[in-house]
């Protein structure tokens, strides 16, 4: 009597569990995708909802190699999106980093630093160094002229090739100067001395305003950001409000592998190695799983990028993991392939 009982219990549950399990899959929306397509596919995000009262401005960051222009656009928008080392030649192309705030949109043009025409070809430089620098300059709002404080040599002359580029610059598109590393200069007279030289007429008396600004300490930042926002634009924006760079996750990557080889290699040796993305997933969690190629041009160089028992190609691993999961707001899980490659020549040292 109990186990009829208890049957009986049993069979309105699971009939009640599949009246309902069906009804689910009923539902309809007014939306072309089907239910199950919403529920499985992760990467599937609303339609961006435009503004009436949208702003935009375009920044373009111009400045000589290594003053800090990307670090200083990576403070501005709130993560490591552009790559940053300690060396030179680390951006070889543009790209937009976009920060957005309410009904702003503020896009920074990241741009490689100005080059030499003699180091263009002694080093077989990509013509994006020179073309890419015009064409950000011909997109752009503002223009925010990087000048590294810290540079005993170069501190108090805006160079001649910034200078042509100012001067030719679209007329109405204001200037900014940015000092950045004030946090190697303890004197703040030195900083109002270096102030009154470089808006000379020596150098360039038409800055609209100065900013003086540590991209490592982000002293300063907080004012130079909101000055661009309140210079906005009224103007649809450029990109998705989600978009956080005009590059892909794809190229991120590279980038940031790349530069942290660029730190952990001495000297000219991170120049002779090829960074080369060989797989990237998005898991079902979100989280981002990579592998990339380390290409090298002899066994030699290999073994000096592995490091004494792999430590060196770890630590990189580790350091890029953590930069590209602030970069992407998830999990990042790297692996790296050192391997031999006829790609490139032994180095010829570069200083
Ligand atoms: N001390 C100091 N170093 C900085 C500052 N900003 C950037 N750097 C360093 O300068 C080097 C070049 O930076 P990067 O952003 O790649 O320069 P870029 O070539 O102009 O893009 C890196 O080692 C940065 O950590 C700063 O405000 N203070
Ligand atoms: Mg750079």
């Amino acid at each position: 009597m109990l186990i009829t009982l208890e049957r009986t219990i049993l069979r309105i549950k699971s009939r009640f569990l599949r009246f309902y399990s069906a009804d689910v899959h009923n539902i309809k929306f007014n939306h072309p995708q089907s239910y199950e397509d919403h529920v499985f596919d992760s990467s599937w995000e609303p339609p961006d909802i435009r503004r009436d009262d949208a702003k935009t401005l375009r920044i373009s960051i111009l400045g000589l190699p290594n003053v800090g222009k990307s670090t200083l656009i990576n403070q501005l928008v709130g993560r490591p999106v552009c790559a940053a080392s300690s060396k030179v030649q680390t951006t070889k192309k543009k790209s937009e980093a976009i920060y957005m705030n309410d009904n702003t949109q503020l896009i920074f043009i990241d741009t490689p630093g100005l080059v030499k025409s003699s180091d263009m070809k002694k080093y077989d430089l990509e013509k994006t160094f020179r073309t890419d620098v015009d064409k950000a300059l011909a997109t752009c709002d503002i223009v925010g002229v990087v000048q590294d404080v810290g540079n005993k040599v170069r501190a108090d002359v805006i160079d001649p090739r910034v200078l042509v580029l100012l001067k030719n610059l679209k007329i109405g598109i204001p200037t900014l100067l940015i000092l950045n590393k004030v946090d190697k200069i303890k004197k703040k007279k030195v900083l109002l001395n270096l102030v009154d030289v470089l808006t000379s007429d020596k150098n360039w008396p038409n800055f609209s305003d100065i900013f003086m600004v540590s991209a490592l300490t982000s002293d300063g930042i907080d004012d130079l950001r909101s000055y661009l926002l309140d210079s906005a634009k009224s103007r649809d924006w450029d990109y998705e409000s989600k978009k956080i760079s005009s590059d892909s996750p794809e190229s991120i990557i590279e980038q940031t592998v790349r530069a942290k080889f660029m730190d952990a290699l001495p000297n000219e040796l991170p120049y002779v190695i090829t960074v080369q993305l060989e797989h990237y997933s998005v898991l079902k969690d979100d989280s981002i799983s990579t592998v990339v190629a380390v290409l090298t041009p002899s066994d030699r160089i290999s073994n000096l990028v592995m490091g004494k028992g792999g430590c060196r190609v770890r630590d990189v691993a580790k350091a890029v993991e953590q930069e590209l999961s602030q970069v992407f707001s998830t999990t990042v899980r790297l692996k790296l392939a050192v391997k031999f490659s006829e790609l490139k020549d032994e180095p010829e040292v570069i200083s």
